[in-house]
């Protein structure tokens, strides 16, 4: 093989090699094989002196060309394989669209909030207006107006937490009803939606509760009002076809007082263990506002009457949603309020 022949096949094999470099450090090894100081092709250059003077034009000149052609070559892939190299990069830190996402937790609503806004509702819907009052509250309007003096026995029906002297965590919602008629004349139709606190904990009863109280105060309110509005109020939460029944009670802020009580809904009546075989459940408590809490709030009790009533959301929640355990309502787990 003569000088221009082994260049040409040098020059054949250095850009196959260069061809082939599948990333930047092949392409260096190239680049040190065939354009290196210990290279064929600088071999050549470094002797094309001694050649005789025809062949030393021809052969340098060649020499140089595919010098330069070998060079040209090893930037043009060096671009390339840079360039393929930056997009690997990039596609590597991008997101693969076509995998399934995870699925986003959605809230809901709290199962005591809905049933609160529901009863809320209905009885907006028979013109009642909501009101808001105090959790601390004085002995006064906790007992006292509700015709429960010091010492009267009904104040053991009701735990009370005490935060103070005469100060004390509600143990119901009436003394928002209180207040409101304090300061406002009948006609009134009020709802006193709340937290209430009583010390008492079991699966039934929890140290903090929700109430809903409300009361309606007008001439010639009578207890028909009383069980049309609160029978009405049970066929609409608890369904049309529900049987609903009043049995005599006492609360010392009543007179007479009643207890209300639904069909049971877990066994449509024929009895069972929630309803304790008697096919009935016990919904809510009520009755004609005492004469005495009319004149502590300063009405005329010969002019005016009126009723009222009170239901734990607790209880209402627990039936319509047939949950058990009254403390799943406060642990927060959201495998429980998932369900809602
Ligand atoms: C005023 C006058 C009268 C509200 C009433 C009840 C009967 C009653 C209980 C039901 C279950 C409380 O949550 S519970 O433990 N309530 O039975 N509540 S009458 O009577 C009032 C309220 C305010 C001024």
């Amino acid at each position: 093989m003569n000088d221009t022949e082994s260049l040409e096949s040098l020059r054949n094999e250095a850009l196959a090699a260069i061809g082939a470099a599948v990333d930047l450090k092949e392409l260096e090894a190239a680049r040190v094989k065939y354009l290196g100081r210990k290279s064929a092709l600088l071999a050549v250059l470094r002797e094309v002196g001694q050649l005789e003077p025809e062949k030393r034009a021809v052969v340098g000149k060649r020499a140089n060309e595919v010098k330069k052609d070998v060079g040209d070559a090893l930037d043009h892939r060096e671009g390339d394989l840079a360039a393929r190299a930056r997009e690997a990069a990039s596609l590597a830190d991008t997101f693969d669209l076509t995998l399934p996402g995870e699925r986003f937790r959605t809230g809901h609503v709290h199962p005591l909030a809905s049933t609160a806004e529901e009863i809320v509702q209905i009885f907006r819907s028979m013109g009642f207006e909501v009101a808001d009052g105090p959790e601390i509250e004085t002995e006064y309007h906790n007992f006292e107006a509700l015709n429960m003096p010091a010492f009267h026995p009904a104040r053991d029906m009701q735990d009370t937490f005490f935060v103070g002297d005469d100060l004390l965590l509600r143990t119901h919602t009436s003394n928002v009803q209180i207040r409101a008629m304090k300061t406002r004349k009948p006609p009134l139709s009020v709802l006193a939606p709340g937290r209430v606190y009583r010390r008492d904990s079991d699966i039934t009863h929890s140290p903090m509760f929700h109430q809903i109280e409300g009361f309606m105060v007008d001439e010639r309110i009578t207890l028909g009002h009383l069980k049309s509005v609160l029978s009405s109020f049970v066929r609409a939460i608890f369904g049309k076809a529900r049987k609903v029944r009043f049995r005599p009670s006492y609360f010392p802020f009543v007179e007479p007082g009643a207890e209300m009580d639904v069909e049971c809904v877990m066994c449509d009546g024929k009895g069972c263990r929630v309803c304790k075989s008697s096919g009935w459940l016990e919904i809510l408590g009520a009755g004609m506002i005492h004469p005495k809490v009319l004149a502590h709030v300063g009405y005329d009790s010969e002019k005016y009457t009126g009723f009222a009533f009170g239901m734990g959301i607790e209880r209402v929640a627990m039936l319509r949603h047939r949950i058990s355990d009254i403390r799943l309502f406060f642990e927060n787990d959201v495998r429980f309020l998932e369900q809602f």
